[in-house]
């Protein structure tokens, strides 16, 4: 056998061990021998403990510790996928270690002791165990020790404070209430063991496939490593190599799942408050708007709508008679999301505690007694949302109040959070017949209440993508829900907090995010205010909201200089829906974040990472937002990176790879356009679907030789994309000195997109051009008045070439000489 000179070291290395006292770690000990298996391999180590280690993906593995006597099984809710190619390995076994490789990365296992290195294929170090350390455990608790490169940074870890870049933090996943927190409070309402390292041009990013109580150090207190430990349960991870920060995510998220397209009205302009009632009131606000003209989508019923907070009913006074006020809400062009909170309320007389009682709905104490915890509804009970036959219960009063006209579901307080904070961890669920507690339901109860929401919805109706919003949750939720960031506070550092957050939650593989516009707690200035409303305009989930003890906080509750603002701004959102909507369909297709980091697309430049910046981010590949969180500011300090920059409101051309100090007064917010950009945006609405697009306008910085956008159409609202109706339409553009040739092709063509005019605008036109063609055509110079004729012409003032013509065809060239 091939391990027996091994096995014979590690006998020898077994005689020095000394005993281990209780209150230590102990380590992975030496490699005695090993199994080789399809795609992995099994490292037989001292004390009876085996490590696991099984390829996925040429740069994809996952590494199990199975220790004698603990015998927990893998958890399997965060994942999507099970079923893997097998993955082609090659062997070599030296002197001190093996070498196990994929046509990725070599895996180096130290045999004495079991250690483990990932390199690249030209032999740099992409992360290793650290030597001293490695794995280890104590009791139930297991532990992973990787050294820290010198120049590492960490991103990820999903919905958490600090800084972008996660390192010298420890941060824990406990899922927790914390109103009003701060930018150290930990932990807060999610949970995603997720994180990526980063350093030399070099990245990966580790999953920790545990829902227990698990802790992340980040070179915290120590410069030696970064570890990740769990309470309890498996020390189960994946490792994903880069070296593209792209690739990590698109793998995290073939493993645990991407977001599904929301309905097209879930990223129009959202409005809530704790709460909106009687239904007068919320007709009334629904009236505002539309008087107003300011664009909305949604509007949000808070917990008052319920009769004593009981959920699944209404309170006959405020709401007496909710379908008829769903109706006309929807005939206004409203949707309507409800709060639902998993307490339901101890009561005799109440149907929906009377039916959990007797179809054993409810989380139970270990010796078969119903817990009760207090929340909302005074005392409550807690459905056991990992129980089959709950969701089904459950999801039939869901159905019940879509039936009734309510368009989404917005689950709160399921971290899940009771007054106390300290939910029992003794208490059990069902957990697929495996009665587990709470120490590992806990982290899991936000995320299978979504699941049963999102499924519920589906159910019910099947043509209908389902709206999901959730407060708590766990790796692998975007495939049901999207995500806002709690109980936030009306400040600048929350401002700034809030998008650090909506970053570390995209990269984490949770594109559908939004914090709290304005502010929740407090109240924010007018100014401030604005400012977030401008962050809004680019946030993936676009939604204001605030206490229930706090001033009114509508577009038009500060005056009228900031309504005048406030519909410009969410006007703003309108036009720039067919380029967010296309992202939203990228996010769906490959778990690419809407708002990206700068180092999304920079990796390897240094600036990109300086604290300073960490709040400009990207809005897909070619726009970069550096928006203002400060009151009184009306410059801003911006980091461009490499490449020419268009400034959306003043078309200065910025050269990158510098700071520049750009203006910002109160109306604007500082938007880059990155050379080759070809942005979509739509003349504004008043909700999405209130009229069909009359022209699409691309918005063109041809200051490179090439430049595309692949726009991605579809109806909005039903599944019909996923039978292929939807459409793709590839827009490029080639230059050559002052010719340019610009062309479309529809890629896919069977949904059929509204008849409308196409109007391109070509920025930083120096003159105007002395022919325009289309195919072989020449088009005639027009002026901007005749919208409905095909032609061209030259805004000196600007230097904007623009070219309109209508959107009939399939495939088009445009020759500019
Ligand atoms: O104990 O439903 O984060 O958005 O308005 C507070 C009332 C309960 C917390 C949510 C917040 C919501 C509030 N809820």
């Amino acid at each position: 056998m091939k391990s027996i000179h091994l096995a014979w070291i590690g006998f020898v290395m077994m005689l020095s061990i000394t005993a281990t006292a209780q209150a230590q770690y102990e380590f992975l000990g030496n490699v005695i021998r090993y199994e080789r298996q399809e795609s992995g391999i099994i490292l037989y180590c001292e004390q009876e403990v085996q490590l696991s280690i099984r390829f996925l993906k040429p740069e994809v593995f996952r590494v199990i510790l199975i220790r004698p006597n603990s015998r927990e099984p893998l958890l399997d809710y965060p994942l999507a996928k099970s079923q893997w190619d097998p993955v082609e390995l090659h062997l070599k076994e030296e002197n001190t270690h093996l070498i196990l490789s994929s046509k990725e990365i070599d895996l180096l296992i130290h045999t004495m002791p079991c250690r483990l290195t990932v390199m690249d294929k030209q032999g740099n170090v992409i992360n290793k165990d650290d030597p001293g350390m490695g794995i280890g455990w104590e009791g139930k608790e297991v532990r992973c020790w990787k050294s820290i490169a010198p120049d590492e940074r960490f991103f990820g870890l999903g919905e958490k404070t600090g800084d972008v870049n996660k390192r010298g933090r420890e941060y824990v996943m406990w899922n927790s209430d914390n109103p009003g927190y701060s930018n150290e409070t930990d932990p807060l309402y999610q949970s995603i063991p997720f994180y990526i390292g980063i350093h030399k041009n070099n990245a990966y990013g580790i999953y920790l496939n545990n829902s227990y109580r698990t802790t992340f150090n980040m070179g915290a207190g120590n410069r030696r490593y970064v570890s990740f430990s769990a309470e309890q349960g498996v020390l189960d991870y994946f490792f994903f190599y880069g070296p593209q920060i792209s690739r990590i995510v698109s793998n995290y998220t073939e493993l645990t799942g991407r977001m599904p397209l929301p309905p097209l009205w879930a990223l129009g302009y959202q409005q809530s408050r704790w709460s909106y009632y009687p239904d007068k009131e919320v007709l009334n606000l629904a009236r505002t708007f539309r008087e107003k003209r300011i664009p909305a989508d949604v509007i949000y019923l808070d917990i008052h709508y319920m009769d004593g907070y009981r959920v699944f009913t209404w309170d006959k006074e405020r709401f007496p008679d909710p379908a008829k006020m769903l109706r006309e809400l929807q005939a206004m062009g409203f949707k309507v999301v409800t709060i639902i909170d998993p307490g339901v309320k101890v009561d005799s007389n109440y149907t929906v505690a009377k039916e959990g009682i007797t179809g054993k709905h409810f989380i139970r104490y270990p010796d078969g007694s119903v817990y009760v915890g207090e929340v909302w509804p005074g005392p409550s009970f807690f459905p056991d949302f990992s129980h089959p036959a709950t969701r089904r219960w459950w999801g039939r009063h869901l159905g019940r109040l879509l039936n009734t006209g309510v368009d989404g579901i917005w689950n709160d307080m399921n971290e899940p959070a009771v007054w106390g904070k300290a939910f029992p961890t003794e208490v059990l669920m069902d957990d697929g017949g495996l009665n587990s507690n709470m120490k590992k339901m806990h982290n899991l109860y936000g995320f299978l209440m979504a699941q049963t929401a999102y499924e519920s919805a589906l159910k019910h109706q099947p043509d209908k993508r389902p709206f999901i919003l959730t407060r708590a949750g766990f790796a692998g939720e975007q495939r049901f829900t999207a995500v806002w960031t709690g109980d936030n506070v009306s400040s600048e550092e929350h401002l700034a907090l809030g998008i650090r957050m909506m970053l570390g939650l995209g990269m984490s593989g949770i594109p559908f995010v939004g914090t709290d516009v304005g502010g929740f707690m407090g109240h924010p200035s007018p100014e401030l205010f604005v400012r977030w409303l401008q962050v809004g305009v680019f946030s993936p989930l676009f939604r204001c909201h605030t206490h229930w003890d706090t001033p009114d906080q509508e577009p038009w509750s500060f005056g009228e200089t900031v309504e005048e603002l406030s519909r410009r701004i969410i006007e703003m959102r309108y036009r720039f829906l067919p380029y967010i909507y296309t992202l939203f369909w990228e996010a769906s297709e490959s778990g690419t974040p809407i708002l990206r980091p700068m180092c999304w697309h920079f990796q390897n430049d240094p600036a990109v990472y300086e604290p300073a910046y960490q709040e400009q981010f990207f809005v897909g590949e070619k726009l970069l937002v550096a928006p203002v969180t400060r009151v009184g500011e009306r410059f801003k300090k911006v980091y461009l990176p490499a490449g020419k920059w268009l400034e959306w409101n003043t078309e200065t051309v910025y050269e990158g790879g510098q700071t520049v100090v750009v203006e910002a007064p109160l109306d604007r917010i500082p938007l880059f356009l990155r050379a080759g950009a070809i942005v979509p945006t739509q003349e504004p609405m008043q909700y999405v679907g209130e009229k069909s697009t009359a022209t699409l306008y691309l918005d063109v910085f041809p200051a490179t030789d090439y430049g595309n956008l692949l726009l991605y159409e579809d109806d909005g609202e039903t599944f019909a994309y996923q039978q292929g109706e939807s459409s793709l339409t590839q827009f490029e553009f080639l230059r050559e000195g002052d010719h340019i040739t610009f062309t479309k092709a529809r890629v896919q063509n069977t949904y059929q997109v509204p008849a409308r005019f196409l109007e391109l605008r070509f920025h930083t036109t120096e003159k105007k051009p002395r022919k325009v063609r289309m195919g072989k055509k020449s088009l005639p110079e027009i002026t901007p008045e005749q919208l409905s004729t095909a032609g061209f012409y030259y805004r000196e003032d600007r230097k904007i070439l623009v070219i309109r013509f209508p959107d009939t065809s399939t495939a088009i060239t445009v020759t500019i000489e």
